[in-house]
């Protein structure tokens, strides 16, 4: 298999990915800036169907409307020009000094107005580029102390900004849902909404939940020591999985944002496997980083790497899933007794206390004593991975 990405791949990559400079804590830019044109047109050739960007990725902060317009009739002639689409957009709140505190739960009202006036001006060009999805970060929700954020207020303050912002979608007929993006920390101590789960819980407390999902990434649950593919099913269990940030991180440690395959290989390899069973059908997107050593070789290498290594963990999660022997194997680890619900059809509590056989009569000692044969499935998977079996 030669493992060349087609737009039916449904690949995309943010603006700031490829575009990022590789300015961090400890030092400058790296990279010279990239004009959006040439990224649409690189990613296109590399086989991409989709780019994304938060606004400022676009327009540079401060540009007038004249500049603003030209900015967006360039990149839409250049999206004409290479058929890639807008799938997602999302916008920066934590860059500019004014969101140190935060956006939507700033202490400071004017600036949660100002964050808000500011994601319902990019929501309407998301909406007009025809994006689906609408992320939203919550990059600087959170505090480095105790007493400087009451949180059940700040999220008294996130719940308004997305009922508000549920409500414009809604009113303006857009077709666009909202997907949030969890994390732990980095750049705040502690983010609000830290995990899938919170995440999750959060949203069914919104005016308009059936508006929003999550946009989960592979790095940001495993900094905080997460099974990233156990997340993952839970927001497609939930019918909450809206969007996918994918890339690859070393364990718990800062936010590494590597291509994706690098870092945990056996976590992405059940990520696959999962995405491509389930029946996930929006955009593989990647959110990483081409380190700071790449030139601007490096950097489409690095691109090209997120896509080759999905399309081949494809090909190994499908070839594990073929496997006669695999097959029996799950089997053997009673896989499909799973799938049965645990009560017969109609069965009631009262039924359960009826049956002796489930307790009275139950062989606990030889039920405790059957081997759940995991690991030679396991042992199975991993020769699938490492191409030791066809
Ligand atoms: C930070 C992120 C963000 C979000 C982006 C899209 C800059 O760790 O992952 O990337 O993905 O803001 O919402
Ligand atoms: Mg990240
Ligand atoms: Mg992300």
């Amino acid at each position: 298999m030669n493992y060349a990405p087609t737009p039916e791949d449904r690949f995309s990559f943010g603006l700031w990915t490829v575009g990022w400079q590789g300015r961090d804590p400890f030092g400058d830019a790296t990279r010279p800036a990239l004009d959006p044109v040439d990224t649409v047109r690189h990613l296109a050739e590399l086989g991409a169907y989709g780019v994304t960007f938060h606004d400022d990725d676009l327009i540079p902060p401060g540009a007038d409307e004249a500049e603003r317009q030209s900015h967006v009739k360039r990149f839409r002639a250049a999206l004409d020009a290479t058929g890639l689409v807008v799938p997602m957009a999302t916008t920066n709140l934590f860059t500019h000094p004014v969101f140190k505190d935060g956006a939507f739960t700033a202490n400071d009202r004017d600036v949660r107005r100002y964050a808000l006036r500011k994601t319902m001006r990019n929501i309407d060009l998301a909406a007009e580029l025809g994006a689906e999805v609408y992320v939203a970060w919550g990059g600087r929700e959170g505090a480095e102390s105790g007493a400087a954020k009451d949180v059940r207020a700040a999220l008294d303050r996130l719940k308004e900004a997305f009922d508000l912002l549920g409500e414009y979608v809604h009113g303006q007929g857009y077709g666009l849902r909202f997907a949030i993006e969890p994390k732990p920390n980095e750049p705040r101590g502690d983010i609000l909404l830290p995990t899938v789960g919170h995440a999750l819980a959060f949203i069914e407390r919104l005016e308009r939940p059936e508006l929003f999902g999550v946009n989960p990434e592979t790095g940001h649950e495993q900094m905080a020591g997460l099974n990233f593919p156990h997340g993952i099913a839970q927001a497609l269990w939930a019918g909450k999985l809206f969007h996918i940030d994918l890339n690859g991180q070393n364990g718990i440690k800062y936010d590494q944002d590597l291509r994706f395959g690098a870092g945990d290989l056996r976590s992405a390899f059940w990520l696959v496997d999962l995405l491509e069973t389930a029946g996930y059908a929006g955009p593989r997107h990647f959110d990483f980083k081409p380190p700071r050593t790449e030139g601007s070789d490096g950097v489409w290498a690095s691109a090209a790497g997120c896509m080759r290594n999905y399309l081949i963990l494809k090909e190994r999660a499908a070839a594990f899933r073929a496997d006669p022997e695999v097959r029996a194997a799950l089997l053997a680890s009673r896989l499909d007794e799973l799938t049965r619900p645990t009560l017969d059809e109609g069965e009631t509590a009262a039924g359960l206390l009826a049956d002796r056989g489930a307790f009275e009569d139950f062989d606990v000692d030889r039920a405790a004593a059957r081997g759940m044969a995991f690991e030679r499935l396991d042992q199975l998977a991993m020769d699938h991975l490492l191409a030791a079996r066809d």
